[in-house]
């Protein structure tokens, strides 16, 4: 195991999105003594409510935007890279903004590192890999060939070859993870699980898309979190490791899971068209994460994880009520 790295003051990139949000809730819990700001350019994505209540620093500004990097990050210990386009449908309706934020905004943020001689640890998915068949015995490993399918895992697998190549060449002093599907509090309304939540709170039929047999694995962002922190205080410089919680589970399941969960007849959706190029399956051995690091989930317990993330988006509905209508207006020009 690498010598502990003890950061007392961090920048959080896309803090304000879903995963970045979680995670500065993580440390300001886990651990107060470290200052967090958060650098986010709120997108729809972001809501600066997420991080109320924190203490973080909010700045709010572009990661591509060196000058802005050049008088932020020096004096600080280390970047967590959370920010990035993150959605594989928004990606095949228009590519751009993927490639500016996740390529280029990367690149931006190691040349800043590279500078100031900055730590960073870089978060992405298990997207980079391509997928598997569903009757394929295999899970990614950190050795599995990157093979991305859509836009948006492309944008990600260029930012992981980037910064495997500012570690070799210039010893940029990088971590990074792949980490499986994230569910749990904060997350946008147009990814698969809060859509359907809010789509049955808000008295239209769930969607499901193909013929709902592609298998995602699914975490907890909570134990995405603690991942996240044990790679950057404790992983070896220049490494990959791949986090999930050994929770495969297909669509259709997890859609009968929400509709029981929510008092609803299991048949109440709607089957609707496929997203293009459709990854089929996802799946992580996170053998390396747990050997290593001695990492392991806590929410192992699915139905639990996921009767409480029903709770929230109830509790939440001041949260999500804005961008509700103009979200399935989108999903509904597509025809999704
Ligand atoms: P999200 O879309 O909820 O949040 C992204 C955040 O980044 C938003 O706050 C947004 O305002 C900010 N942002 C976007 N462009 C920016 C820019 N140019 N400059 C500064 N800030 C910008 O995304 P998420 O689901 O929380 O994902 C966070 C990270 O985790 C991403 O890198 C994503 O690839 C990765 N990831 C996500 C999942 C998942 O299941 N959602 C799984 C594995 C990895
Ligand atoms: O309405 C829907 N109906 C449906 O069947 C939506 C929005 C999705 N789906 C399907 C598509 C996927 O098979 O559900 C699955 C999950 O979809 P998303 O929530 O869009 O996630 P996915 O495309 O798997 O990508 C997510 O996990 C990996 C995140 O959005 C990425 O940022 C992360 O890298």
């Amino acid at each position: 195991m690498a010598k502990t790295f003890e950061p007392k003051s961090i920048i959080v990139t896309g803090g304000c999105g879903f995963i970045g949000s979680n995670f500065v809730h993580f440390v300001a819990r886990e651990h107060p003594e470290v200052k967090v700001t958060v650098l986010d350019k709120l997108t729809y994505a972001g809501n600066p409510a997420n991080i109320e209540g924190t203490g973080a620093e909010l700045v709010v500004g572009d990661i591509c935007d060196a000058s802005l990097l050049d008088k932020l990050v020096p004096g600080h210990d280390a970047i967590v890279h959370f920010a990035a386009e993150s959605h594989n449908d928004n990606s095949i309706a228009d590519p751009s903004p993927f490639v500016q934020t996740n390529v280029r905004g990367t690149y931006e943020l190691l040349e800043v590192c590279r500078r100031y001689g900055v730590r960073m640890h870089h978060v992405s998915t298990d997207e980079v890999y391509g997928d598997l068949a569903l009757d394929d015995p295999a899970r990614f490993t950190e050795e599995t060939p990157y093979h991305p399918s859509s836009p948006y895992s492309s944008t990600k697998a260029s930012s992981d070859l980037l910064v495997r190549a500012w570690y070799r060449t210039f010893g940029v002093p990088v971590t990074i993870s792949n980490c499986s599907n994230n569910y749990g509090p904060y997350q946008h309304i147009e990814k698969f699980i809060p859509r359907q939540i809010t789509n049955v709170l808000w008295g239209i039929r769930p969607k499901l898309y193909g013929d709902g047999k592609n298998v995602r694995d699914w975490i907890h962002t909570e134990d995405h979190s603690s991942a996240v922190w044990a790679i950057l205080t404790r992983g070896r410089l220049g490494e990959t490791y791949l986090v999930g919680a050994d929770g495969e589970r297909d669509n259709i399941t997890v859609m009968r899971d929400i509709l029981r969960g929510m008092n609803q007849p299991e048949d109440a959706f709607d089957w609707v068209r496929d997203r293009p190029g459709h990854d089929r399956r996802y799946a992580i051995d996170p053998t390396k994460l747990r050997r290593e690091l001695g990492w392991a989930p806590r929410h192992t317990d699915f139905a639990e994880g996921l009767a409480q993330t029903i709770q929230w988006y109830r509790d939440n509905e001041d949260w999500w009520k804005p961008a509700k209508r103009a979200t399935e207006e989108k999903y509904a020009a597509q025809g999704q």
